[in-house]
């Protein structure tokens, strides 16, 4: 027998039917107020705003640090985040935009994987009238109405400071061997970009091995056992990594092959990372320039405000230093937030 011939369920029409039909719709309108209800504390009348997020790995421990700085501030704000994760692909980045799009969210905010690639379907968001934040990294568009606002480091500064710490460490002589990160990313572009600009003063500095490591520990080994193992090997005394967690790679392998990282190479690297400050304390890793991961904060701060139709400047530049292994201490790892 169906449900709605059972003798427990009002015949359709009947006035029964009509106030159980009421009662059914008034306890559906809950369920969906409770899910877009305002924050406890919000102005009252605000919608929860929707944001889609995608985001483009887990590839390293800054990746990790910047996940959990986005969804943590989606929570304490009250905003509902749709969070995806590309797993490093970017066709992955497209689908979940497109996705978002569909979904009509609010806002969709990205950390795109290489600067290229982006035109057509930040076309389709705009028609769809979805404003977009890059987070992190930058894109190459030919028309920058595609997207509100970047927020990020300047790559091609921490890429200069990388090169100006290994070239106090090492006297300004070193045979250098530069691990790249993701082909085609903007760090990855900027900061060999920086890194080479400063090196054009220190003459007795040169690159000779660099590879990518696509920003990932594992990799960063494996592809700096390979410069140990070529002609070069021999004659390397310095290690330029485009993030930590790849000179974290490079020093396993160096120790491996017998030699003495932060002795025999020196290393410098970029993000200034949980683990690196460790190995700056090991005295094994002799500089790592910050990079801010946390960047759920500034995210949501743009978000609301451009939610609220207030202006929000073309480039948000994050600020950030630089830490050496001589400033380092059990404190100061404590207190790091990443
Ligand atoms: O330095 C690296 C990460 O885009 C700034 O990506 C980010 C970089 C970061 O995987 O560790």
């Amino acid at each position: 027998m169906s449900l709605f011939r059972s003798p427990r369920f009002p015949r359709l029409g009947s006035p029964r039917w009509e106030a159980t039909a009421a009662a059914l719709a008034v306890l559906a309108g809950a369920a969906c107020a409770k899910q877009n209800d305002p924050p406890p504390g919000a102005a009252s009348g605000a919608r929860r705003l929707v944001v889609g997020f995608s985001q483009v790995g887990a590839e390293s421990g800054w990746r990790t640090a910047n996940t959990k700085s986005i969804k943590d501030e989606a929570d304490k704000r009250g905003v509902t985040l749709k969070f995806s994760d590309a797993q490093g692909e970017q066709e992955n980045q497209i689908r979940a935009i497109r996705s978002f799009i569909q979904q009509k969210v609010d806002f969709i905010a990205f950390s795109p994987k290489t600067e290229d690639g982006w035109q057509a379907v930040l076309e389709e968001a705009k028609k769809a009238g979805i404003r977009v934040v890059l987070t992190d990294r930058a894109v190459r568009v030919t028309d920058s109405t595609l997207y509100e606002t970047f927020i990020g480091s300047d790559f091609i500064e921490e890429g200069r400071r990388a090169a100006e710490c290994l070239a106090k460490r090492t006297g300004g002589k070193a045979m250098i061997a530069e691990l790249q990160g993701t082909p085609g990313s903007a760090p990855a572009l900027d900061r060999k970009k920086g890194f080479e600009a400063e090196l054009a003063h220190y003459p007795g500095m040169t690159i000779v091995k660099s590879a990518s490591g696509n920003f990932e520990r594992a990799k960063g080994k494996e592809v700096f056992e390979a410069f140990l193992r070529s002609p070069e090997g021999a004659r390397i005394n310095a290690l330029f990594a485009h993030n930590d967690d790849m000179a974290l790679g490079a020093i396993q392998a160096i120790e491996a092959a017998g030699k003495r990282p932060g002795v025999d190479i020196v290393a410098v690297s970029i993000d200034g990372v949980h683990d690196a400050f460790q190995a700056m304390l090991d005295k094994k890793l002799s500089c790592s320039v910050e990079c801010n991961p946390l960047l759920g904060p500034q995210l949501f701060d743009v978000i609301e405000k451009l939610s609220q139709g207030q202006h929000v400047p073309k480039r948000i530049v994050t600020q950030e230093g630089v830490f050496t292994a001589d400033q380092v201490t059990a404190d100061l790892i404590q207190s790091r937030r990443y």
